[in-house]
């Protein structure tokens, strides 16, 4: 890509956003920097994809509320949630973050101004908020995975991640419940953002029977972004009750008529197929890529990983004393091999992220292996 307002040899890596890293490597060069999905279809996608034509005859012709439905249906189904497909509200969007640009404006439009956010988690979530004029509060991870976190004072709206990026953690079903009775006690709006939801079966209890047992606020951003290597087209999905007071359905339209029905087609026809064994062949291919990158750098004795239940198609490395990731990103791209610095996941902190890197596993083997030599070679 030519137009990034920074000549790429003079990104400066601790102003930009993560995005913009990852976009310095669309000139070539070894991508494990950007979490989208790019590794091969299976055969069984491969068999989809090569039905695309049949699939534009049908999104022409089908009534287009039918075929959102029966999208969402197929997405929400396959990933365990029934109750959301019951019993919710669902607005499809092109991805999830303009699935959280509509919501940050709502909340904005409501009145809400001030949102508790997990810490660390990627940049654009906090970023999109707080260019709406939401004021974002960190809380830690830990804190919100185990419930000890306390709220900051006066906050309307708690914004969990989970599967959280990069770390992979999940909230559990007890959690889920603390979190929930807790917002709807306080009055507070409680949002996910389950984008990587595809990837952990443990993220794959039913959260909205949960949300609904609580009695709280909610709204949940659901995605397919990152689990099929679809080319980009995928659905970012605003769920909630149906008695939701947040204007979410005008902002959604100031945006938004709907999404191309080929590509609630074809997502439909990819969750199928989720449904149906391929979660079970996306959850091997994942595995095998974070074997191949964890046992290429196991001869570096002094970096580990820091999160070693992950299962999402992400990978943090912590490095040896005394180096920065903002270094070892510098020195890779020299070489043609893009990573990301974890340095803008913690958006409150980022001198906290200067200790990991974030290798993308959602690529070939080859892809994984050859970034994994190269930061091998560097630090061996
Ligand atoms: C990840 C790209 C956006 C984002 C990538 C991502 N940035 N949408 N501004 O989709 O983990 O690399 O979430």
């Amino acid at each position: 890509m030519t137009d990034l307002i920074d000549p790429p040899d003079r990104l400066d890596e601790s102003a930009v956003n993560l995005t913009e890293l990852e976009r310095a490597s669309f000139d070539g060069g070894v991508n494990v920097a950007d979490g989208h999905a790019r590794h091969e279809l299976t055969p069984a996608q491969r068999e989809i994809t090569d039905r695309l034509p049949e699939l534009f005859a049908e999104a022409a012709a089908a009534p287009e509320n039918e075929l959102d439905r029966s999208c969402q249906h197929a997405v929400l189904g396959a990933l365990g949630q029934h109750t959301a497909v019951a019993d919710c509200e669902i607005l499809s969007c092109y991805s999830s973050s303009l699935a959280m640009e509509i919501l940050g404006r709502a909340l904005h439009a409501a009145g809400i101004r001030r949102v508790a956010a997990i810490h660390p988690t990627f940049d654009n979530i906090p970023d999109i908020l707080r260019g709406i004029g939401l004021t974002l509060l960190p809380v830690p991870e830990k804190g919100v995975l185990d419930g000890s976190a306390r709220l900051p004072a006066g906050t309307e709206v708690l914004l969990i991640t989970t599967p959280n990026n990069p770390t992979g953690r999940v909230l559990s079903r007890e959690a889920l419940t603390l979190w929930a009775e807790r917002c709807a006690a306080g009055g507070v709006v409680l949002v996910l953002d389950a984008s990587f939801r595809g990837f952990d079966p443990a993220a794959q209890y039913d959260s909205y029977a949960v949300l609904a047992a609580a009695g709280c606020r909610y709204v949940v951003v659901e995605d397919t972004g990152k689990l099929w290597p679809t080319l980009d087209l995928k659905i970012g999905m605003l769920v909630f009750d149906p008695g939701e007071r947040l204007p979410l359905r005008r902002i959604y339209s100031d945006i938004l008529l709907g999404v191309s029905p080929l590509i609630l087609a074809l997502v439909r026809e990819f969750a199928r197929d989720a449904a149906a064994g391929g979660f079970t062949d996306l959850h091997r291919m994942v595995a095998t890529r974070r074997d191949v990158l964890r046992s290429q750098l196991v001869p570096v004795g002094t970096l580990w990983f820091p999160d070693p239940d992950s299962r999402i198609s992400v990978d943090r490395i912590a490095l040896p004393p005394g180096l920065r990731a903002t270094e070892v990103w510098r020195h890779l791209r020299r070489q043609g091999v893009h990573v990301l610095p974890c340095r803008q996941f913690h958006w409150a902190d980022p001198e906290s992220g200067e200790r990991c890197l974030r290798i993308a596993l959602g690529r070939p083997v080859g892809i994984v292996a050859t970034a994994a030599a190269a930061l091998r070679d560097y630090l061996g």
